[in-house]
């Protein structure tokens, strides 16, 4: 093995040394020998997009083998030559040994050896010393054969364009190849060569898609020397496994070789067409390469009259595409949405993904699949689609091969018998491709799947929230789970919804749409919930898009249209759920930004159209406040109350987050002698567990231990912009000391931390809570009539409240009991019987220990 560097055009050289170098200066102008004829197909007779070409059409076109397998495409351009991209033999900077790679010949269908196919070893890789990465260009090799290859009518080379030639912008040319019909999906057995026909792009009209952002939100910039071919829409393409392979062009009765398969975005995507290294440019390293070599390549010179074909100007804008799927024209007029019609079953809700396709849950067909060939009575199924006169006729079922044991592949494919003309009507719905990540706090519809039956009212009116996979990870009680961050990893395997209206629908189904830049995803499917007390659950549709294209070939995957992570940046920090009873999560509260003064159970309670109370979500159906906020005393008549969750004063959070409800009763505990201080509000419906409304959990007792506390109130009873106010809570023995005589049993008194004292009004009757270590909320006491300092506490209501309330989310008890039987003869001296506010004792307080010591 030996290199050689030659400069200015330099070539590296491993394997046997070519010997056939001659230091005399090549001319272009020279004519090629007569003896050998390119760009010409015996006359006779995927690539992804493409079709099965016809053996002998491209004679030029080689499979490059690697240790035995096809690894990328190739052209024949002399009996001894094959031209190829240079990152199928780079790896990591280093070129792969010529002997690991053979060439197959004349090869129309690797599986069964044809008339003419043969292999040849690899006598040398040839790659341009500029080639670095394929992205920066120059992604072109040579392979030398070790013996020449035998031509015939399926071996043939091609033409290669001299470096003056000009390719017409617009004209259609042809890729061929052996590389996968979609992105990760390989060309399936007999591995017949694909060919596809693909439009010519302008450098200006191909920098001008590559610079609208793509998948993964990347845009692109084109360089010198590279070439595109495709459309804006997509569809049609080359993909991995075509690298190295020809794009070839007809000009006068032979076909010129105007590219090498390259690199491209994804396969087929929207304004994403494929990147070929554009060959004209290569004349000169070409002929240099292959010096001596007889017969060498031909050049035949660009016919005449093509020489001048019209080129685009240089401004010239692009026409980029729009997706053309998942367009509604108002949401709950789903274009695409099927009803598959089965003799004797109830008519089974999916969704048109193709112009031939229909997505239903397998389930709906269960009893219908068996092993041993399709439904009997197929010819009698019919699917119902929008604004379609007649229903359409069914040709296949494609169950999902999982479909009958797990719940998460539930679904089934349906080909029409006849493709359907799509328009602003009947339009497919967009799939999402795997990597996917629907945004938490996206705004999403439900749309009916299977054989639910519609709820009350059109199913236009569900809409619902995603929540992060964190949140519906830990409302689904995984205790004290660490949820590791899932940005860009396509979504957790639930995806949470919140419904409206607090309506709950045990036996629907539905399926999840979620919109991007106006454009509706089919995002998750067959909600798995059950009850009410938990937002729904989907699983995502995002693993089963590669299933979905390989049966369909055509279902519109789009690309993800909505990239604003939000100052968040998506869910990237490790986090740990709360602690949970068994009524699910409690006292969990989001860390986002436009969450920030949200408190999931913190209640506007609106009395009587006079006041506003607070209020504390203790269960879905239930609402604590100060009995004597809400109620007059002496007054037999139960006021009309209004609940509202999810509000932040001024800075109110988007309507949908946004519930409220009427009071249907208010519980007391029965109390003998004076008046209760705490009252439960009996809600007219539940309301669903949802980042905006959920519960905050109970305190069975004592202080939870390593808490920090907090008054949680507005600053002023008219914008009722939440405030935290910190807080210690004190001892009962001090709190007796300094409260002697006045104190209801069962209050605590708290100590404003330095300049707090005024943060929250107090007419409201605010509550006290603290974060437990573990994370959780939870609700202490509200505030007695008046005070900023006495609050009456939850925990001696406990055995009151876990009656009256089934789902109250106590905690278990932890820490030492707080009312031990103390009495106020242990008051530091002086400070017995003082009435003033505990700041005012602070010195006393601090000076207690050394006091009693
Ligand atoms: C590849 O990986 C590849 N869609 C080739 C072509 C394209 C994408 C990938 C263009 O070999």
């Amino acid at each position: 093995m030996s290199q050689h560097l030659l400069l200015p055009l330099v070539i590296l050289v491993i394997g046997p040394d070519p010997g056939t170098f001659q230091d005399s200066a090549f001319s272009p102008s020279q004519e090629e020998p007569e003896d050998l004829d390119c760009g010409r197909p015996e006359p006779s007779a995927r690539i992804m997009g493409g079709s099965d070409a016809q053996p002998g059409t491209w004679p030029w076109q080689v499979s490059l083998h690697h240790w035995g397998g096809h690894v990328c495409g190739g052209s024949l351009i002399a009996p001894s030559w094959v031209l190829s991209a240079a990152h199928c033999f780079v790896s990591n900077g280093t070129l792969e040994p010529a002997s690991e790679w053979s060439v197959l010949l004349g090869v129309h269908s690797q599986d069964e050896p044809q008339d003419g196919a043969h292999v040849r070893e690899v006598a040398a890789i040839l790659v341009p010393d500029n080639y670095t990465r394929v992205e920066l260009g120059s992604d072109v090799a040579l392979l030398r054969l070790a013996s020449p290859a035998r031509l015939g009518p399926t071996v043939r080379p091609v033409c290669l364009p001299r470096a003056s030639h000009r390719f017409t912008h617009g004209t259609s040319c042809w890729a061929t190849g052996a590389g996968d019909v979609l992105e990760a999906d390989p060309l399936p057995r007999p591995w017949v060569l694909q060919e596809v026909e693909l439009r010519l792009l302008g450098e200006a009209a191909c920098q001008c898609l590559y610079s609208r952002p793509g998948p993964f939100n990347l845009t692109f910039q084109l360089l010198p020397g590279m070439l595109c071919a495709g459309y804006p829409e997509g569809r049609k393409d080359t993909c991995q496994g075509d690298s190295g392979g020809p794009l070839v062009c007809e000009e006068g009765g032979r076909w010129f070789q105007a590219g090498i398969t390259s690199f491209g975005f994804g396969c087929g995507r929207r304004n994403r067409p494929g990147v070929f290294t554009a060959v004209a440019p290569h004349e000169a390293w070409i002929r240099t390469q292959v010096m001596g070599s007889v017969p060498g390549p031909v050049f035949p010179t660009q016919p005449l009259e093509l020489q001048s074909g019209p080129r685009e100007p240089m401004e010239e804008n692009c026409t980029v595409a729009l997706p053309e799927c998942g367009k509604a024209p108002r949401p709950g007029a789903w274009p695409w949405e099927a009803q598959v019609m089965v003799p004797g079953s109830k008519p089974c809700h999916g969704a048109l993904v193709s112009e031939s396709w229909v997505l239903a849950p397998a389930s709906c067909f269960l009893d219908r699949i068996s092993s041993d060939g399709p439904p009997r009575d197929l010819n009698a199924w019919r699917v119902l689609l929008p604004s379609r006169p007649r229903a359409e006729r069914v040709a296949r079922l494609v169950p999902h091969e999982n479909a009958s044991w797990d719940d998460a592949s539930d679904l089934a494919l349906l080909q029409l018998r006849v493709p359907v003309n799509l328009s602003a009507a009947l339009r497919p719905v967009c799939l999402p491709y795997l990597e996917h990540y629907f945004l938490p706090g996206s705004r999403c519809r439900l749309a009916r799947w299977g054989r639910g039956e519609p709820a009350s009212g059109p199913s236009a009116l569900l809409e619902a929230e995603l929540l992060s996979g964190w949140w519906c990870h830990c409302l689904y009680g995984h205790q004290g789970e660490t949820v590791p961050p899932q940005g860009g990893g396509g979504g957790g395997p639930l995806l949470g919804e919140r419904r409206e209206a607090g309506r709950c629908w045990n036996d629907s189904r539905w399926s999840l749409l979620c919109r991007e830049e106006g454009t509706w995803f089919l995002a998750g499917i067959r909600d798995f919930s059950s009850g009410c007390l938990r937002p729904r659950a989907f699983s995502p549709l995002q693993t089963h898009g590669p299933w979905i294209s390989h049966v369909t070939r055509g279902a519109y995957l789009e690309d993800q249209l909505v990239w604003d992570w939000g100052l968040e940046g998506g869910e990237t920090e490790i986090q740990t759920c709360p602690p949970h009873t068994e009524h699910g999560a409690c006292g969990l509260r989001q860390k986002a930004a436009q969450m920030e003064h949200l408190w999931p159970w913190l209640a506007e309670v609106h009395v009587a159209g006079d006041h506003v109370c607070t209020g504390i979500l203790v269960a879905p159906g239930w609402v604590l406040a100060a009995t004597h906020c809400v109620l007059r005393l002496g007054s037999t008549t139960v006021p009309y109350i209004e609940v509202y969750l999810g509000r932040a004063g001024a800075n109110p959070l988007p309507q949908s987050h946004q519930v409220s409800r009427l009071v249907n009763s208010i519980r007391l505990p029965r109390h003998l002698g004076h008046g209760p201080p705490l009252a439960l509000l009996e809600l007219s419906s539940r309301v669903e567990p949802s980042p905006s409304s959920l519960p905050v959990c109970l305190h069975p007792g004592g202080i939870p231990p390593g808490a920090s506390c907090w008054v949680l109130g507005w600053k002023d009873p008219q914008d009722r912009v939440p405030m935290a106010a910190a807080v210690s809570i004190l001892t009962p023995r001090l709190c007796g000391c300094l409260y002697q005589g006045i104190l209801p049993p069962g209050t605590l008194c708290v100590l404003y931390s330095e300049g707090q004292e005024d943060s929250c009004e107090v007419t409201s009757a605010p509550p006290l809570l603290c974060q437990t270590e573990g994370g959780s909320w939870v609700l202490m006491g509200m505030a007695i009539r008046g005070s900023r300092e006495l609050f009456a506490a939850i925990s001696p209501e406990e055995a009151w409240i876990s009656q009256t309330v089934g789902e109250a989310h106590f905690l278990p008890p932890s820490g030492p009991p707080y009312w031990s039987p103390e009495g106020s003869n242990l008051c530091p001296l002086g400070m017995a019987g003082a009435s003033g506010p505990p700041r005012a004792a602070l010195l006393l307080l601090l000076l207690t220990p050394l006091i009693q010591g």
